[in-house]
């Protein structure tokens, strides 16, 4: 008997596939091949062909919707349609950030109050908005689960203003699995250590931070999205059941230094 767990008929909904690097797309495969039935939605139209080929690999057919985070009648509509669609939502994949370029190097302080409310109604405030959108078509024991970094713990150069924004995501987990657990409910974050993904191109000193995890973190080495997708289906499934309100660090152990 396989030690893992079978995700048969259960609906799991992933939101952030931008392409093939995405966490959210190892994290789609990784449930895929647990057998899950799977949910994918995409920011906008012009995403929808990309998420197509890519879900043509899958084994299961999975249901494509869109859902723009910022908009809460998209996201009311998205969760009553997978509940219609798909019946009651055994979990939620969030891998979402989103912060102004501009406001991603030099000086903290520089960035805009604009700026700002953006990155965070984006970044931080869409988990609760997709988990108060989700609450009447939670299954029993229903697990969410969000991505997270470092920079929110402590000041990483040019994380600046996504750090901010994944301090109120990480304090936001922490209020979400203890209103949502008397209703079965787990929230929780995987940490990831530094990845290239469409996200971490041009952005900041990303190839510094990738050495600098390599020669220092107890594994001595960087970590693949597959690793945080494992990660990631141990909090969805049962294998994760007594956790919750937890941020767990898929980064080599560097976090530790
Ligand atoms: P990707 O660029 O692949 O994914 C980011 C996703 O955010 C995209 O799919 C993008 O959708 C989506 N997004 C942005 N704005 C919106 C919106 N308004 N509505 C809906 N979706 C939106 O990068 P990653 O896979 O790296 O990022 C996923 C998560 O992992 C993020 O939370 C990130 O902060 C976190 N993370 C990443 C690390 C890394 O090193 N890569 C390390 C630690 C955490 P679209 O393309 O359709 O606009
Ligand atoms: C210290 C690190 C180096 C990088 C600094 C900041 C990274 C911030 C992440 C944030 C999500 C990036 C953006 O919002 C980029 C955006 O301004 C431009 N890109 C896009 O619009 C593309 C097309 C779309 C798909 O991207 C999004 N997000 O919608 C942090 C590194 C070491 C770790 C990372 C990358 C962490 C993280 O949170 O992603």
């Amino acid at each position: 008997m396989s030690i893992y767990p079978t995700l048969t008929n259960k609906t799991y909904v992933v939101m952030g596939i931008a392409n093939k690097r995405s966490i959210a797309w190892a994290i789609a495969k990784t449930l895929d091949a647990a057998g899950a039935k799977l949910v994918l939605t995409y920011a906008a139209e012009r995403f929808k062909s990309g998420l197509e080929s890519l879900a043509a690999d899958l084994n299961g057919e999975a249901l494509l919707l869109e859902c723009d985070v910022t908009n809460d009648a998209a996201i009311d509509t998205t969760f009553r349609t997978i509940h219609e669609q798909a019946g009651p939502i055994q979990g939620i994949a969030h891998s979402i950030a989103f912060a102004d370029k501009e406001a991603l190097r030099g000086e903290f302080s520089e960035m805009t109050r604009g700026q700002f409310a953006q990155a965070l109604d984006i970044s931080a405030y869409s988990l609760t908005a997709v988990v108060k959108a989700a609450k009447p078509y939670f299954a029993q024991d229903a697990s969410v689960i969000t991505l997270t970094y470092l920079g929110g713990e402590r000041v990483v150069p040019n994380y600046n203003l996504m750090g901010v924004a994944k301090a109120a995501l990480d304090s936001s987990v922490k209020y979400l699995a203890n209103e949502y657990g008397p209703h079965g409910v787990r929230v929780n974050a995987i940490s990831a250590g530094p990845i290239r993904t469409l996200s971490a191109k041009g952005v900041g000193d990303f190839n510094s931070i990738l050495s600098e995890l390599e020669q220092k973190a107890p594994l001595r080495r960087n970590v693949s999205a597959e690793e945080v997708a494992s990660t990631g289906l141990f909090l969805l499934s049962s294998m994760g059941s007594g956790v919750t309100g937890e941020v767990i660090h898929v980064d080599s152990g560097y976090h530790i230094l």
